[in-house]
């Protein structure tokens, strides 16, 4: 039994850590049967190599007998600034053997505000304009806070350092080069968060690109969130935090003899216009190559804006990168464009290889996500620009815009000089880099299509903060959108620290009231949040509790999700929530059933208050036998209001339905009347749904749940109008925004808000792994501690199987039918026990490696008890 995957704060070695009692983790691997971890033991040191060395440990937590193998806290000694720290863990196994070890280490950012010396320096806003604005042929977009900033400032050091660091944020979005070599592979970074409450500093090992002699620090600052244009609001279209960009850096240089040098922004940097003049995520990137970067002329010194570092913290999870680089098929060539395709509906930029041009040659980039009669689509996009500008320099030259990003399959290329290869255009794709590991296959390949689009529609949107969408001018942190789709991303990445960062956005955007809002960072709508919307900061810190373990997230977060309970409260005394809605979206862009708001309201009241109350158990808070009392309350005003003797919910909707029946607000004689009406509903327009974003994470669940896993496939097979399988049909390669985003009876829907990368709907992701394949954990299970294994073989599939690399290691679960024989297939980790249905009408044949086994019988088969391993069950299939 080994461990692997060991992880600091939820992330693999990172750079430049801010928590000054950072969590370590690690996974377990082992086959054989039984596997468990009984004790473990941390030891930390300075140097890879002291790890050996007894004498030289800086902490030893010593032999604990613990089965903890998730987020421990560091106990070993206050964490210093700026300092690599070793650490081993040594693992014994369920025989009291030592059984394996594993290292890694993290680093330390700068912890203490005076650490920084460095002021924030930029051009000068009063003189904005003065400064070789870009002229109104480079500016494709209004309003821009003048080019972006080239800054730059050389030093020289004596000898070569033996570690250098570069510390660097920026109020805007940034590129650090030394010695004209781009640092680091971060792409527009500092990413997004509520800037005057936090602004993260990114950290950078540069030890490699600094040399004895002169050096040169530069960066190019462009506008990002800070300053351009975020959001729909036509009257508030950009300078949402300032007027105009800045930079803020400081490289720390330790050299053999034990000194240190600092260079860091100040007055002075110099700084001018360099070749990009107009940069802007919205609207697109303009290049003039001819412009050289970064030679000695026209420099002025910058203004020193501020001196105070502001709310400086460190990056906390994964920065985003460039993950993927697809290529391109020419599709139309006609005399001056050419309309390439990716294949793929993605984010990101294209990049673009010109040979032999004259200088001057304009090339323009155009992005669309569909293609309406050979051309571009690009109505849907609303005020975004998305075109990307080059003017050649002439000879061999590469363009890609860096500051901005664009959502597409399709792009125009026009002004290109002779013939494009397809080889010389491809796209890149961005997003944070949390890493992708989970799997779901099957025999269908529509179902396996649904699984890639919902995977790209995480990819595309999981990018500084969870995005509705990435590509026209909104691209927001709506809440509902992330909390429906949470369960789903966490089955195909691991997004614990991703959202854990998010979360305080969220916390950051409570009023006084307790309303969390509709968006975080709070951008253009600036009221309390809706039903299923605001109720996110109270779902999503305990959905990071039960998924990872992560309590000090749940710590952090109780006593905003109390708040926003009693908020609820306060304004409804009866218990239905029915004033203070915000902006009621209802069942957002459900298709011809509209539920009532206040049944959905209320049901969320009862769901957020069940869970303020469980996460007052988990903490050993008093309140808990408060909020449960609040909970029964609530449940029981429900059920007088909305709930009829017949098992009828007020509405006769599906996601009425599913949100009585999902969020269990039934009468224990009630629920099998009512899921009776669910299904008759279901059925009665022909194996058709009506959810929107809020019941559609319920509806192949609950139908599963209440064993009609028959429908619930026949929506997952469904090819008509609505369905998963109709946007396949049409083309589909991401999840789109609405169930009738192109109809073939309506064309598209209104351009005013019609995306075809949101990924709401691919909340069923979580069902094609729960229960399609059959990986879930039982109902007080924390981190997939004690697994719930339910293979459903449904449908026309004749197999199925999914992977999950979850916080304790790697759980496998899939089935396979075979004429009358059901093969079941399973990996439980070590230290992870696990409760298997194997649904077979004849729980006497079930046999693992052919020997038969004892297994209870149960209502939909068979019931195993397992420890960690692999196991290969076979059973007579219905
Ligand atoms: C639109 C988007 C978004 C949704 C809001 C209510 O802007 O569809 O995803 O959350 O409306």
């Amino acid at each position: 039994m080994t461990p692997y995957g060991l992880t600091t704060e939820q992330r693999t070695e990172p750079l430049g850590l801010g928590e000054t009692r950072p969590r370590l983790s690690w996974k377990l691997r082992s086959d054989r049967r039984g596997a468990a971890q009984t004790a473990f033991r941390i030891t930390a040191a300075l140097r890879e190599q002291d790890l050996d060395e007894p004498s030289r440990l800086i902490w030893d937590s010593g032999r604990r007998m613990s089965d903890d193998t998730l987020l421990v806290a560091w106990d070993g000694p206050a964490l210093q600034s700026a300092t690599r720290y070793h650490w081993r863990i040594e693992t014994w196994d369920e025989f009291g053997a030592m059984s394996g070890a594993a290292q890694t280490w993290f680093e330390t950012g700068l912890l203490h505000r005076d650490d920084w010396s460095a002021v924030w320096i930029g051009r000068d806003p009063v003189n904005l304009p003065l400064v070789d604005p870009p002229t109104d042929e480079e500016r494709s977009f209004p309003d821009p806070a003048g080019a972006p900033l080239y800054l730059r400032q050389s030093f020289d050091i004596s000898a070569q350092p033996v570690r250098a660091r570069l510390y660097a944020t920026a109020r805007g979005v940034y590129e650090p080069s030394l010695n004209g070599q781009r640092v680091g592979d971060l792409e527009l970074a500092p990413g997004w968060t509520e800037y005057h409450r936090r602004l993260q500093y990114q950290t950078y090992d540069v030890t490699k690109q600094v040399h004895a002699g002169t050096n040169v620090l530069a960066a190019i600052v462009a506008d990002g969130w800070w300053s351009g244009h975020v959001g729909f609001d036509p009257s508030r279209p950009a300078r949402h935090y300032g007027v105009t960009p800045a930079f803020l850096a400081q490289l720390v240089l330790d050299f053999a003899d034990g000194s240190r040098q600092v260079i860091v922004t100040d007055g002075g940097w110099g700084e001018r216009p360099g070749p990009i003049r107009a940069a802007d995520l919205l609207m697109g990137q303009f290049v003039d190559a001819r412009r050289s970067s970064w030679d000695d002329d026209g420099f002025q010194p910058v203004a020193v804006l501020d001196t105070e570092p502001g709310p400086l913290v460190a990056e906390p999870d994964d920065p985003i990168r460039i993950t993927a680089e697809l290529p391109a098929t020419i599709v139309d060539h006609r005399e001056d464009r050419v309309i390439v395709d990716f294949g793929q509906n993605l984010v990101g930029r294209v990049r673009l290889r010109v040979r032999g041009a004259e200088p001057g040659r304009r090339i323009v980039l155009r992005h669309a996500e569909v293609l309406a009669d050979g051309e571009l689509y690009l109505d849907n996009l609303r005020r975004a620009a998305a075109t990307d500008t080059y003017v050649t320099a002439g000879g061999d030259e590469t363009f890609e815009p860096q500051f901005t990003f664009h959502g597409f399959r399709y792009a125009e290329i026009s002004g290109y000089p002779g013939e494009l290869d397809p080889g010389d255009v491809s796209a890149r794709v961005l997003h944070n880099d949390t890493s992708f590991t989970g799997r779901f296959t099957c025999s269908d390949p529509m179902a396996e299509q649904l699984q890639a689009n919902i995977v790209w529609g995480q990819r595309g949107n999981f990018l500084a903060v969870p995005t509705d969408c990435p590509q026209r001018d909104e691209r927001l942190g709506w809440l509902a959108d992330a909390q429906v789709f949470a369960p789903t991303a966490t089955r195909n990445a691991d997004v614990s620290a991703f959202f854990a960062r998010w979360l305080r956005d969220v916390v950051d955007g409570q009023d006084a009231d307790g309303a969390f809002r509709d968006v975080a960072p709070i951008m253009v709508l600036d009221r309390e949040g809706a039903p299923a919307w605001g109720d996110a900061g109270v779902i999503i810190p305990w959905l990071l509790w039960r998924t990872y373990g992560d309590r000090r997230t749940l710590e952090r977060s109780f006593d905003s999700m109390a708040a926003w309970v009693e908020h609820i409260r306060r304004h409804n005394p009866d218990l239905l929530w029915r004033h203070r809605t915000g902006n009621s979206y209802g069942d957002w862009l459900q298709v011809d059933a509209e539920t009532p708001r206040d049944v959905l309201s209320t049901a969320y009241f009862a769901y957020s208050t069940r869970i303020v109350a469980d996460a007052a158990d988990v903490l050993g808070r008093t309140e808990a036998g408060e909020y449960r009392a609040l909970h029964d309350k609530i449940r029981s005003a429900f059920i007088d209001a909305y709930v009829g003797h017949d098992g009828t919910v007020e509405g006769g909707t599906q996601t009425a339905y599913l949100l009585a029946l999902g969020f269990d607000l039934l009468p224990e004689e009630l629920i099998a009347a009512a899921a009776d009406h669910l299904a008759a509903d279901v059925e009665k327009r022909g194996n058709r749904l009506t959810t929107g974003f809020v019941g559609v994470p319920l509806l192949c669940p609950v139908l599963t749940e209440h064993g009609r896993e028959d429908l619930a496939y026949a929506l997952l097979h469904q090819q008509e109008f609505p369905s998963w399988g109709y946007s396949i049909r049409h083309g589909a390669t991401t999840i789109w925004e609405r169930w009738d985003g192109w109809t073939e009876h309506g064309g598209f829907q209104s351009a005013a808000m019609n995306s075809f990368n949101h990924y709401s709907l691919g909340s069923v992701g979580d069902w094609l792994f729960g229960r399609v394949a059959g990986i879930d954990q039982a109902p007080g299970s924390v981190a997939y501690k004690e697994l719930l294994l339910r293979p459903t073989p449904g449908g026309t599939l004749t197999w199925a199987r999914a992977e999950q690399e979850t916080a304790r290691g790697l759980v496998r679960c899939g089935w396979n039918l075979d004429g009358g024989q059901l093969t079941v297939e399973v990996t439980v980790p070590p230290g992870s026990t696990a409760v298997l249905e194997i649904p077979t009408p004849d729980p006497g044949s079930v046999c693992h490696n052919d020997a038969p086994v004892t297994a209870v019988p149960s209502a939909r088969g068979a019931t195993l008890r397992l420890t960690s391993g692999r196991y290969t069950f076979t059973a007579t299939s219905y």
